[in-house]
């Protein structure tokens, strides 16, 4: 029997099982695991400048290659930091391992330095969280959490020590672990049975389809096309459904099409594939809705059902489309094509250049943005007006990536992601579209993204606040307030930390500055763009609170001497989008 060290035995079983990285920040209880990772050597340590940038790249990693992937935070304050990007791990459903390194364990419960209790932090934002605090649980306390994490698609947590982490056990020769294949998840023949006899009464069949349509593009294309049923997508499934896809009718959502709205709002019969989308109105009042996803506990949860099915998307559609016949009745998913059209062509006509001197149109810059980007680059957007722009302008094609905080909704996600998407995607042009308030909340990661050589192209949208909330305040009723910012050129700021920097100002100058960041890959490019802060972007159902809350919004300014700005905003885009509701 020979003895080894508790960071070595982690750091081997990690290596051994082919990780590549560890995001995070060294530091006290963590020192010991840093050394074990110096003296392996198989492993990099990715060093960022916020914990909570480990968590997020670590992230958008395991999003893009589907494998375990892993971030560390030292005690105390320094896994606190890691838990809002763990959250948004969580929330995506990816494979993340986190070390939680702890005080001595001989200290616990004495308000000793830096206490916290990670065992309870962490509960909420992971599958699995256990205290590492005798040198025997080690390494399968491990396995039980690389398992966790993979089989589940969830965050797993391991809360170590420093003290046990320098502690030795005596061990042979270190197991090897074998990551866990996923499951597929077959309904049973007479679920199947009864979502045919389902479908064969619905005359208006619509399916709504989320990220659980991941790889199953064309079983859902199959049946549309049997169905001749519009497909409407949650935004977690555009980057599976959108493309090749005839009956793509849109997104549908505060930030939708309204053809996908209506879609769902006229059928009789809705089936909804792997989504959880979660805005009850915005699902139908009258229709029969079938819904099919791996998550028990997600069937039934936003509308009630006629049939709830556990199973994966593309297995219950293999199984279910033989039993179905082609129909030829064309008249819904023609109408609402239609409508798709009609929104589609009007929202890319106001996509238009300015004139020199007037701030650039989001809108029209992402358009460029989408035409000008690799057949394969991947986008991650900020929360924030990045969102709406990257729904409706950034075209997917079944090789490109759309990565963003979805379900958890956190500002700054998109630089953040980004760090991890470069590194899983080398070869690949990654974009990160980031608002002026999400890019300086984490503004420390250019200086990451430099060190670690990552040639991401990080867009600054410059609009001077926090535009997504000026918005959401105008449409309520209230004046905007405090959503201001006082920015420098980030293109400039960028330089002076040697970094290199683009300052876009005006649109005729969009095309040649796009072409000129996508064309450099010797590190990153911090661009600023200058951008319209007035762009109005409206859910397509506007709801009549809202828009009492706009003409509220109307009083309150002219009241409050703000008619220059209420001008601006006539000016820009308010009138045009009325147009298309
Ligand atoms: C961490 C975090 N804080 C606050 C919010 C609430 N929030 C959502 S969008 C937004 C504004 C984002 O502003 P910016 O990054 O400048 O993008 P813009 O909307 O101006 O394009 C805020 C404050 C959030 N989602 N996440
Ligand atoms: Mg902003």
């Amino acid at each position: 029997m020979s003895k080894k060290r508790i960071s070595d035995v982690l750091i081997e079983v990690l290596a051994d099982a082919g990780i590549e990285r560890i995001y995070g920040i060294t530091g006290d209880s963590l020192n010991s695991v840093n050394d074990s990772l110096r003296r392996n050597g198989k492993i990099q340590f990715e060093h960022v400048r916020h914990e909570e940038s480990a968590a997020f790249a670590a992230g958008a990693e395991a999003l893009l290659t589907g494998k375990l992937t892993v971030c560390a935070g030292s005690s105390g304050p320094g896994n606190l930091h890691l838990i809002n990007g763990l959250f948004d791990c969580h929330r995506n459903r990816v494979p993340v391992l986190a070390i939680a390194s702890h005080i001595p364990q001989s200290e616990v419960g004495l308000n000793y330095f830096q206490e916290t209790h990670p065992e309870n932090l962490f509960k909420e934002c992971s599958c699995f969280c256990e205290l590492v605090s005798n040198p025997k649980q080690m390494p399968e306390i491990l396995f039980r959490a690389m398992n966790a994490a993979v089989g589940n698609r969830d965050v797993a947590v391991i809360v170590l020590p420093g003290d046990v982490a320098v502690m030795e056990t005596e061990i042979d020769e270190l197991p090897t672990w074998h990551a866990p294949k996923l499951p597929r998840v077959i309904p049973q023949t007479e679920d199947i049975l009864e979502m045919v006899q389902h479908i064969n009464n619905g005359k208006r069949i619509t399916l709504f389809c989320g990220a659980g349509c991941a790889g199953a593009h064309d079983e859902v294309v199959e049946l549309a096309a049997k169905l001749q049923a519009p497909v409407v997508h949650a935004f977690r499934g555009k980057e599976w459904v959108e493309w090749d896809n005839p009956y793509d009718v849109g997104m549908t959502g505060l930030l939708g099409y309204t053809s996908g709205y209506r879609a769902i709002e006229q059928c009789d019969t809705l089936i909804m594939l792997g989504t959880d989308f979660p805005y009850r109105p915005f699902y139908p009042e009258n229709a029969k809705v079938i819904q099919v996803d791996i998550n028990p506990s997600a069937l039934g949860a936003r509308v009630p059902l006629t049939q709830g099915i556990i199973g994966s998307v593309k297995d219950t559609l293999h199984e279910l489309l033989p039993h179905l016949t082609q129909r030829d009745d064309t008249e819904f998913i023609n109408t609402v094509r239609k409508a798709y059209t009609k929104f589609r062509n009007d929202l890319d006509s106001y996509a238009v250049a300015e004139p020199d001197g007037v701030a650039i149109h989001p809108q029209y810059f992402v358009n460029r943005l989408n035409k000008l980007a690799a057949d394969d680059a991947i986008f991650t957007f900020d929360v924030g007006t990045p969102v709406i722009w990257t729904a409706r302008h950034i075209k997917t094609n079944g090789k490109r990536r759309i990565i963003g905080s979805y379900n958890h909704g956190s500002m700054a996600n998109a630089m953040m992601h980004a760090i991890g998407a470069q590194n899983a995607c080398p070869n690949r042009q990654v974009i990160s579209l980031s608002g002026d308030g999400g890019f300086t909340m984490m503004m420390g990661e250019m200086l990451s993204l430099k060190q670690l050589n990552l040639p991401v192209k990080v867009f600054v949208f410059n609009n001077e606040e926090l535009s997504f909330i000026a918005m959401e305040m105008k449409a309520s009723g209230y004046l905007d307030y405090a959503t201001d910012f006082v920015n420098p050129d980030f293109g400039k700021l960028a330089e002076a930390a040697g970094i290199k920097g683009i300052s876009i100002t005006n649109s005729s100058e969009v095309d040649e500055k796009i072409k000129e960041t996508l064309n450099y890959n010797e590190g990153p490019v911090i661009i600023n763009v200058r951008v319209d802060k007035q762009e109005l972007a409206m859910p397509p159902k506007i709801a009549y609170q809202q828009a009492k809350g706009f003409s509220k919004y109307l009083i309150n300014a002219i009241l409050d001497g703000r008619g220059t700005e209420l001008k601006e905003m006539a000016k820009t885009n308010w009138m045009k989008y009325k147009s298309l509701y």
